[in-house]
């Protein structure tokens, strides 16, 4: 499948063949930003789990047999079709999830940026020789793969998250089962084309596109080692909560936030209010990392509010596709709704409303567009209190709160942690001391400093703490989910000797 949509309907990638599966059922893609369909698609069945399932299970013993580097090789390919395609890929990412262009871009490089670090660490060492008390043994921590996983991914990054979870678990030896998010199919077909087209060896890579009955599916089977997960919290806890009760079967969770920025009345504010837009707007609101509470010192509140009202009334909100677009659409029309709910209860508690482009007006929407998700910025001034939902719940929109603090760094750290979440936030501040603070303090597993909380470079972990996580990040330390350590000890002697001073003799009954 290219660019251009076509009238075909696009079916599951399973055992190495393309299959409409077992179902009546198709689904469209939609373009977010006009609501045309761009493709349509057969949706998955429990059956066509269960198909994709037993062909991973299959191709398991094979595929782990072969060496890091062979595994590493297909890996290569795809990796050079993303870098040739990237212009092509970037425009159809935008085009299926609404991100303006240069983000639909940056899904991409982001995408062969963890090809590139999973199929290189092929060559890296994948374990530790470790000392033993025991001069004639050698003792080691291998890998080894876990089998098959189960990977879910979410719409927001259609392209690089697949490749967060499936580069590795390729790599490390493990087959693969993958939903696409049923609003991001399109980027699934190409996805599933390109390691269909590098040859990756059949039933070691599967596809069955579908809904949220499609991936219970993947979740609830024995035959699942590891589901790795990116998405809602709600979406992600009931799936460790299912998962941590089978025994020998692991979740990696990486969900939500309620993201925030210290701004300190030693902060500069170009840079605050800079990094302040970039982190509420970016992507309208719709990433995990998005910020949307900016805590902000007495002594620059004024300034710093003037100065960010003025721009979030300005960004520009249009086409996608058009580079002067900030800000895209919304994905579909029931999230437009979910984030009108936010607004509202925010005006329900008590907030200020600062900037209410909520509903845009007409002239604000290009032509064409009528059917477009669209929503502009809502941003309002409330006082801090732990009781409020507003500051605790995630929107996952453009929905912004500002929170003036008074008082040292702790007390806007600790507001900073009065959320249920703990996925990324920054500080900015010219105060070094006032940055390792925050450094140390904020509960988060991706802070920053001077900069947006968006924006996670691949060879970092990836993953937060509390409600957004729950301990496997995605990206680099996807290793640990796809992966058994095994403790290999060998003895070099013909004695056995014993650690701890553990006697290894034994000794007999007396007879007599
Ligand atoms: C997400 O927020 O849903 O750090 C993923 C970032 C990107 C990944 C975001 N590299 O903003």
């Amino acid at each position: 499948m290219s660019q251009q949509s076509s009238e075909q309907t696009y079916g599951h990638y399973i055992g190495g063949e393309w299959t409409e599966g077992a179902g009546s059922e198709t689904f469209d893609s939609e373009n977010p930003a006009t609501g045309e369909s761009l493709a349509t698609f057969h949706r998955g069945t429990d059956e066509d789990v269960d198909a994709a399932l037993e062909a991973a299970d299959e191709a398991f013993d094979e595929w782990r047999s072969l060496s890091y580097i062979d595994r590493a090789e297909y890996l290569w390919d795809v990796y050079h079709e993303l870098r040739e395609r990237t212009d092509e890929l970037a425009e159809v990412v935008t085009r299926e999830c609404g991100k303006e262009i240069s983000e639909g871009r940056a899904d991409v490089v982001e995408a062969y940026h963890m090809v590139e670090w999973a199929a290189g660490n092929a060559r890296h060492p994948h374990g530790d020789v470790v000392p033993s008390e025991v001069g004639a043994k050698d003792a080691y921590m291998r890998r080894k793969p876990r089998g098959v996983i189960g990977c879910i991914t979410p719409w927001n990054f259609p392209v690089a998250i697949p490749f967060w979870h499936m580069a590795i678990a390729l790599v490390e030896g493990n087959t693969v089962v993958w939903k696409p998010a049923e609003q991001t199919p399109w980027c699934g077909q190409i996805i599933a084309e390109m390691l269909a087209d590098a040859g990756v060896p059949e039933g070691v890579f599967n596809m069955v596109q579908g809904y949220g009955d499609a991936g219970a599916a993947i979740v609830d089977d024995p035959r699942v080692d590891t589901v790795l997960f990116t998405g809602s919290a709600e979406v992600g806890h009931e799936i460790s909560g299912k998962v941590g009760a089978e025994p020998g079967k692991l979740a990696a969770c990486e969900m939500g936030g309620k993201n925030g920025i210290v701004i300190t009345e030693a902060a500069d504010l170009d840079i605050a209010v800079h990094s302040a837009i970039m982190s509420s707007f970016k992507t309208t609101g719709q990433r995990c990392v998005s910020s949307e509470r900016l805590i902000v010192h007495e002594d620059v509140y004024d300034e710093f509010k003037a100065r960010y009202v003025e721009l979030a009334e300005q960004v520009a909100v249009g086409e996608p596709l058009d580079d002067s677009t900030f800000m895209g659409p919304a994905i579909e029309p029931e999230h437009v709704e979910k984030i009108h709910r936010h607004n509202e209860l925010a005006r329900k508690e008590g907030a200020e409303v600062l900037v209410d482009r909520a509903e845009l007006s007409a002239e604000e929407i290009p032509d064409g567009h009528e059917d477009g998700n669209w929503v502009g910025p809502f941003v309002y001034e409330i006082e801090y209190d732990t009781d409020l939902r507003c500051l605790k719940e995630e929107c996952f929109g453009p929905h912004v709160a500002l929170l003036e603090y008074s008082g040292d760094i702790e007390e806007a750290v600790e507001i900073h942690n009065d959320t249920p979440y703990g996925l990324a936030g920054a500080i900015i501040s010219e105060d070094y001391r006032q940055i390792n603070y925050f450094r140390d303090h904020a509960e988060i597993g991706l802070a920053y400093a001077n900069l947006p909380c968006i924006g996670a470079e691949v060879q970092l972990p990836f993953g937060g703490v509390k409600k957004s996580g729950n301990g496997y990040p995605s990206a680099r330390e996807a290793i640990e989910a796809v992966t058994e350590r095994t403790a290999w000890t060998l003895n070099n002697s013909k004695e056995i000797e014993m650690a701890q001073g553990l006697s290894a003799d034994i000794t007999i009954q007396d007879d007599d």
